[in-house]
């Protein structure tokens, strides 16, 4: 019995590892996903008939992904051959896609899709002409995580209250838009819960950046964001909690968000939305809605750099005695001469020595 058991093992091994090599491409028929990384696999990929294209046209964006499925849009002019323009399509991603320290794909990437048998498969990424990026965090998979791609602005989305308005996160945002080449807008919602803006705002008046100040419970200020994102691909990001897919569910009352109460007992967001969706509607407003975060970890800045990225630290610097001024403990230092004159506000240049200290340490732990 035993020795049966045996002989009847080794004989089934023996044949699937024979059935493939000989017939690789019939053999994980039933397991398109498998069959793919078997290909993938074989040293010499030869039999492969349709490798991955080295340049393509795309004819579809993604409006979201997890890490082996993407829905895409497919083009309405330029779909290729794929038989549904114009629609939303759930595809597999090609596994031989590499993915390196970045994301592989994210809401508003260009791809291209193709037909295999019944299937829809992205095969190819575009280059991105702008992005926006965060550090993964040390214990992800990845180093770089890409919230959106190819978009024109970044909404920065901050409540006056409930929770508390907090400006050390839209500096970060402010540093990330610039090192992706996206255009930041300040939106400040929930405006029906306070009287007058918050005095922070004033921080961001004087860097002459876009201000709107919106509630989604009167309606105020959303016809002004309308416009201003009209024609335009932009991105909603900001602290959980603060209104973001509220927004869109009142420029839109047809996309129907799921949006949820802030906590009563600490004042923050409960995490609604769990994934970045891409949303398109009228006056060709293209739309990313991105999960509220805790903190922003930038990616690929030195410490060094940080100043460059305040305007108003680094329209002083030159001024400083030491090139390499730091502008924390030096002396003759021009940033803290102007911070102490009220020409730069404190609260910027506090910000400033904070993420400088925290990229320093994240160095030193390293
Ligand atoms: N009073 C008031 N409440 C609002 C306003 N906008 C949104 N809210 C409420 O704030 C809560 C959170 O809204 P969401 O739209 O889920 O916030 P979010 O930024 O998308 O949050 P995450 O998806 O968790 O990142 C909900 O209970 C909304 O009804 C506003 O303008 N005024
Ligand atoms: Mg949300
Ligand atoms: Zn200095």
């Amino acid at each position: 019995m035993v020795k049966r058991k045996r002989l009847e093992k080794k004989k089934r091994s023996t044949v699937r590892e024979r059935d493939w090599e000989m017939r690789h491409d019939t053999a994980f028929s039933h397991d398109l996903s498998r069959h793919r990384r078997a290909l993938a696999k074989l040293p010499e990929n030869s039999s492969y008939k349709d490798p991955l294209p080295a340049s393509f046209t795309p004819n579809a964006t993604v409006v979201s992904h997890s890490r082996r499925w993407a829905f895409v849009k497919i083009d309405a002019e330029n779909p290729g051959a794929l038989p549904d323009s114009g629609e939303t399509r759930l595809c597999l991603i090609d596994e031989r896609l590499p993915e390196g320290d970045e994301s592989l794909l994210a809401p508003g990437d260009r791809v291209l899709v193709e037909m295999e048998e019944d299937n829809a498969v992205v095969r190819g990424i575009a280059p991105r002409s702008t992005r926006l990026a965060r550090h993964a965090g040390v214990h992800g998979r990845l180093n770089q995580q890409i919230i959106a791609a190819n978009v024109d602005n970044l909404v920065i989305v901050a409540a006056a209250a409930h929770p508390p308005f907090r400006p050390g996160l839209v500096d970060r945002f402010l540093i990330v838009a610039q090192q992706g080449g996206v255009t930041p807008l300040l939106c400040i919602n929930k405006m029906d819960l306070v009287e007058g803006e918050p005095a922070e705002i004033s921080l961001y008046r004087a860097l002459n950046m876009e201000i709107c100040f919106t509630s989604c419970k009167t309606g105020e200020g959303l016809d002004e964001l309308r416009l201003r994102l009209a024609g335009k691909t932009s991105v909603l990001a900001g602290h959980s909690g603060v209104g973001k897919s509220s927004i869109l569910n009142r420029l839109d009352p047809g996309l129907r968000i799921y949006t949820r109460e802030v906590s009563e007992a600490t004042s923050r967001g409960r995490h609604a939305t769990t994934a970045a969706a891409l949303y398109e509607m009228q006056g060709g407003i293209h739309i990313i809605d991105t999960p509220g975060i805790r903190a922003l970890g930038l990616w690929n800045v030195s410490p060094e750099e940080v100043a460059f990225y305040f305007p108003e630290l680094a329209a002083c610097s030159t001024g400083c005695k030491f090139r390499n001024c730091t502008h924390i403990h030096e002396a003759q230092c021009a940033v803290k001469d102007a911070v102490e004159s009220g020409l730069v506000p404190l609260q910027r240049y506090e910000s400033y020595k904070r993420i400088r200290t925290s990229l320093e340490e994240e160095i030193a732990e390293s």
